[in-house]
């Protein structure tokens, strides 16, 4: 009520919803009027998550740091908020949470971005010379890469943005190549010869590729004759990512400087609706990038996020010495839902990405300045769960909040088996092992987002089981009951990772909570799973409520949890 919408309409409305809910029918919030949608796109817009004030956002582009500023890019429509027209939408911020919407920084107005000035990278050469290389569509909609400068690098803001005159820099020719399936450039990198490399997304001879563009100058590119990494066990890439890290080492690296020993190379793809990588070395002599292992059945690559979560990139902070990843989390109601909301897609919230000790597995966590949002720290010590407890997490926003909370286990006897043929299709796994059947050790977890009868309620929990070696921990992030309302994509989400339950009995979680998204970070940012949803407990005024619950045979401790409000962020 805050937000001053009319009073009458919220009583108009609350009647409606309950009169269904009281019928135990399902609810549908915009056939009836306008005045309603606007009500509920008030209620699911995030607080802060990162979104322009308006209209359609896909892709992440170009982030960078540069001079005091971070800026994000994004794939928008400045007309709509379905997908369409697409031009570089462009905010500036010093925190990386709070954002101020400037003008366009690229719209379609050359030949080769004619039909759509689609995805791309920022690089900064010379020590201080920020540089744009973007796909455009041009009128045969073939995709080729144009550059783009800023007309003032003196201008904090960078707001605006100078094509230069020999676009587009590389055609979509050559051997192997689709004009159509050839986009999103990466930020360039400096090879031990002194010239720059970008790698271009495509499917080259029906396979899914990285291709490798070499150039003195960052304008004249020439294809290198191998790609810097293919794989015939999928097709079309889209928006590669390529960077280095150190295991162990939360610090982050710039490809373009000295990469110490013992680093390690990543390569990101994004098919399939989600964002994928493998870990491996970049072998300076031949140019290409040796993955550790080789999975011939892409369902077992590993997954930057395991929900809702595409197109993401990834780029070196250097006022903070970290790298950060983006990425794009799509509206999951309906078509006509976004168009009455008037705005669709938001970001994760940018996480700092690292890899863990063994050279494994990449670890994630929210960036730390979102924490300045945090109010009203609750928290509770020492609390038992045991079979079937429920405790509500009560004296937080529930609608608007960060949860930590850590598990400890008091016996690891129980761990039910793992059967290794559950990774081809978790998604499946988290169906059948929801969070109110019992295993040997866990379900546990939160539930948020939930409505009074618990008729509505997203859960977000754990399942512990013995593999041969070792442990495997399940992470399901379940929409099953996510929203009462009809027609939601509501999937049951799940990860794995692997454990040393020998060694550390305590598995955290953390769980974002900002209206329409919930973003969870699992044994560390071992596994994330962003999600959204459309309860209509949101539009009631009654209130959420949230809780811890295990529902396995096994007890488990809570010697911590804490939850705080959140703030909204500043840039709606
Ligand atoms: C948005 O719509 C207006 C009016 O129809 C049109 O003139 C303009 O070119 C459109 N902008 C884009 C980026 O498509
Ligand atoms: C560039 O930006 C700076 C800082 O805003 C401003 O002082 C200067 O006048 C600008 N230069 C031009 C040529 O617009
Ligand atoms: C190129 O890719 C497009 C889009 O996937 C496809 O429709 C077309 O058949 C492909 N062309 C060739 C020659 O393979
Ligand atoms: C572009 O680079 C290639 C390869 O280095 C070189 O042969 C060619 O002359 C360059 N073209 C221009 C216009 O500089
Ligand atoms: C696919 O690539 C692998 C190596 O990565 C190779 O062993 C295999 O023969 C290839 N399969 C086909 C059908 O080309
Ligand atoms: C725990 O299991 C019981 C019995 O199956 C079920 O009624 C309850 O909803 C479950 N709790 C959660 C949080 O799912
Ligand atoms: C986001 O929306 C869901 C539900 O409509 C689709 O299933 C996903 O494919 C879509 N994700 C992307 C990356 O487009």
């Amino acid at each position: 009520m805050a937000q001053g919408w009319p009073f009458f309409l919220l009583v108009l409305f609350s009647s409606y919803v309950s009169n269904h809910l009281v019928n135990g029918e399902r609810v549908f919030l915009f056939p009836q009027s306008h005045k309603v949608s606007s009500i509920v796109s008030k209620r699911y817009r995030t607080a802060y998550h990162f979104q322009p004030p308006k209209n359609w956002i896909n892709d992440p582009n170009g982030p960078m740091y540069y001079n005091g500023i971070y800026h994000e890019f994004y794939q928008y429509n400045p007309n709509g908020s379905l997908w369409g027209n697409i031009i570089w939408g462009h905010s500036v911020s010093t925190d990386l949470i709070n954002w101020i919407p400037v003008e366009p920084a690229i719209e379609r107005d050359i030949p080769s971005d004619i039909n759509g000035c689609w995805t791309g990278s920022a690089t900064i050469i010379s020590g201080d010379q920020p540089i744009i290389i973007y796909t455009g569509a041009d009128k045969e909609n073939r995709q080729l890469q144009n550059i783009v400068l800023p007309k003032n690098k003196s201008d904090p803001y960078l707001r605006e943005w100078t094509k230069a005159g020999n676009n587009p820099v590389i055609q979509p020719v050559g051997p192997g190549l689709n004009a159509s399936q050839f986009r999103d450039p990466t930020t360039g990198w400096i090879g031990p010869d002194g010239l720059w490399r970008i790698a271009v997304g495509a499917e080259l001879n029906g396979y899914g590729a990285a291709l490798l563009y070499k150039s003195q100058d960052f304008l004249n590119w020439t294809r290198v004759d191998h790609p810097l990494y293919s794989s015939n066990a999928s097709s079309m890439w889209e928006c590669p990512d390529f960077f280095a890290v150190l295991p162990g080492n939360s610090g982050g690296l710039d490809l373009s400087a000295e990469i110490p020993n013992g680093a390690k190379h990543v390569l990101k793809m994004s098919l399939d609706s989600c964002d994928k990588y493998m870990i491996g070395v970049y072998d300076l002599k031949r140019d290409t990038f040796m993955p550790d292992s080789v999975l011939d059945d892409r369902r077992l690559w590993s997954r930057i996020d395991h929900g809702n979560f595409y197109a993401s990139k990834s780029f070196f902070d250097s006022k903070k010495g970290r790298r950060i990843i983006w990425g794009w989390t799509n509206e999951t109601d309906s078509s006509s839902d976004d168009v009455a909301k008037g705005w669709a897609g938001i970001h994760a919230i940018p996480r700092t990405i690292w890899l863990d000790s063994y050279g494994k597995q990449l670890l994630q966590w929210p960036v730390e300045e979102i924490e300045s949002l945090r109010r009203n720290e609750i928290s509770h010590q020492g609390l038992e769960l045991k079979k079937g407890d429920l405790f509500e997490i009560k004296g937080t926003d529930t609608s608007q909040a960060d949860v930590e909370v850590d598990f400890e286990l008091t016996s690891i006897d129980n761990a039910d088996p793992f059967d290794p043929s559950w990774l081809l299709d978790v998604e499946k796994h988290c169906r059948e092992a929801g969070a109110s059947v019992q295993g040997g050790i866990g379900p546990f977890g939160l539930v948020v987002l939930a409505s009074d009868n618990m008729e509505e309620h997203t859960a977000v929990h754990f399942r512990v089981y013995k593999s041969q070696q070792s442990y495997m921990i399940l992470m399901c992030s379940d929409l099953r009951w996510s929203s009462l309302r009809s027609g939601m994509y509501t999937p049951a989400y799940g990860g794995f990772f692997e454990f040393d339950l020998q060694k550390e009995r305590k598995i955290s979680l953390r769980t974002l909570i900002d209206r329409s998204a919930v973003e969870s970070f699992g044994g560390g940012g071992r596994v994330c799973i962003m999600a959204r949803v459309y309860p209509v407990v949101l539009v009631d005024d009654g209130g959420a409520h949230m809780y811890a619950f295990n529902n396995g045979s096994t007890t488990v401790r809570v010697p911590q949890l804490r939850a705080w409000s959140m703030s909204r962020a500043e840039h709606k």
